[in-house]
């Protein structure tokens, strides 16, 4: 894992590159903040932006880097929202989340989808009342399965990113690195090809929208490009494409792999044997990762698979807080799902 623990110098200068920034916007979700993020990204202490360039262009086998150590004052963030459509005109968590782009944006590009959170880029990732036992980021009593995010789409992120504010009962995140795992080449030709389905995950389907976050100036968030969104989901949900679960290079492969939204393969023996032997082998390498308030962590999404381990919620405003961004090396990949060049929005 690459690891940084910040040092006191190189906080101040974080602090004072973002306190500027911070009077300069009233959200991380700017459209302008966007376009710039990446050139102020560059006011970053060299040490930050090395680890970055070198997670990006080395591929560590780790597929995990994460800076530590930028302080939380947990009184100023106020409580753990009770859900994620509770959002606060200017979130008191504004400089925390203006500093986890820029992180990102030192990755690529931040994203969204209209299907996902209300069209936001910055995620929460919280306990909510009421979906305990859900397979979804929101759930608690109940194992989150490890997957690739967004595994379904073709346009997944090629990085995750998660802040953590708070986690008072050190619950673990659980990773896998797909570099771990030993498979026969005769079974990663398997994996290779267009043999399997992966449906939408639940957090993209329509019984979990919510209110939608609608801003007349913006096309982006209006409920027509949403609905075309949810009708896109929809048709991958009934009639998901046949994909492979591994690519790139076969001596090193990239996976796109969520067992939990992967239907069997009753006509397919040998793809469904090899893709059992794959899932045995992450599950057998699957170790914790606790994250802690001050933590940034970047999980290279074709590399490692990510999920969480089941645990009791408070819902007394300390939960368990951390939020979520996704980054695509390639934003001209999804131009035809967003409506203009700057926005960030897929549907
Ligand atoms: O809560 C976690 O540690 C991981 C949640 C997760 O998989 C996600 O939000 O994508
Ligand atoms: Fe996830």
């Amino acid at each position: 894992m690459e690891k940084i623990l910040l040092s006191t110098q190189e906080i101040s200068d974080i602090k004072s590159v973002l306190k500027r920034v911070k009077s300069q916007y009233n959200s991380a979700e700017e459209e302008d903040f966007l376009l710039n993020a990446h050139v102020i990204a560059h006011e970053l202490p060299q040490r930050i932006r090395i680890l970055f360039n070198n997670f990006r262009l080395l591929e560590p086998s780790s597929g995990i880097c994460i800076i530590s150590g930028y302080p939380i004052a947990d009184d100023k963030i106020g409580e753990t929202p009770s859900h994620w459509q509770s959002k606060p005109e200017i979130s008191p968590t504004l400089e925390e989340e203006i500093l986890f782009i820029l992180f990102g944006s030192l990755l690529g590009e931040v994203i969204g989808w209209s299907t996902q959170q209300a069209g936001h880029i910055v995620h929460e990732v919280i306990p909510i009342k009421g979906h305990e036992y859900e397979q979804l980021g929101s759930s608690s009593e109940q194992l989150l399965w490890w997957h690739n995010e967004d595994a379904f789409h073709p346009y997944r992120g090629d990085y995750l990113g998660m802040m953590c504010l708070r986690n008072p009962d050190r619950v673990p995140t659980t990773v896998a690195s797909i570099k771990t795992v030993q498979l026969e080449s005769e079974e990663v030709k398997v994996l290779f090809e267009p043999r399997f389905t992966i449906r939408p995950d639940e957090s993209h389907l329509e019984k979990n929208k919510s209110n939608l976050k609608i801003q007349p100036n913006d096309v982006d968030h209006s409920w027509n490009l949403a609905c075309q969104g949810y009708q896109r989901i929809n048709q991958m949900n009934s009639k998901p494409e046949k994909v492979s679960v591994l690519y790139g290079n076969p001596q090193c492969p990239y996976i796109r792999i969520d067992p939990y939204f992967m239907d069997d393969l009753i006509d397919d023996n040998e793809a469904q044997n090899a893709l059992d032997k794959l899932i045995k082998g992450i599950d057998a390498e699957l170790e914790d990762l606790i994250l802690e308030p001050g933590d940034f962590c970047f999980i290279d999404n074709y590399k490692v698979v990510h999920g969480r381990k089941p645990f009791k919620a408070r819902y007394d405003g300390k939960d368990r807080w951390l939020k979520r961004i996704i980054i695509t090396g390639d934003l001209r990949k999804s131009r035809s799902l967003r409506s203009t060049v700057t926005s960030r929005i897929l549907n």
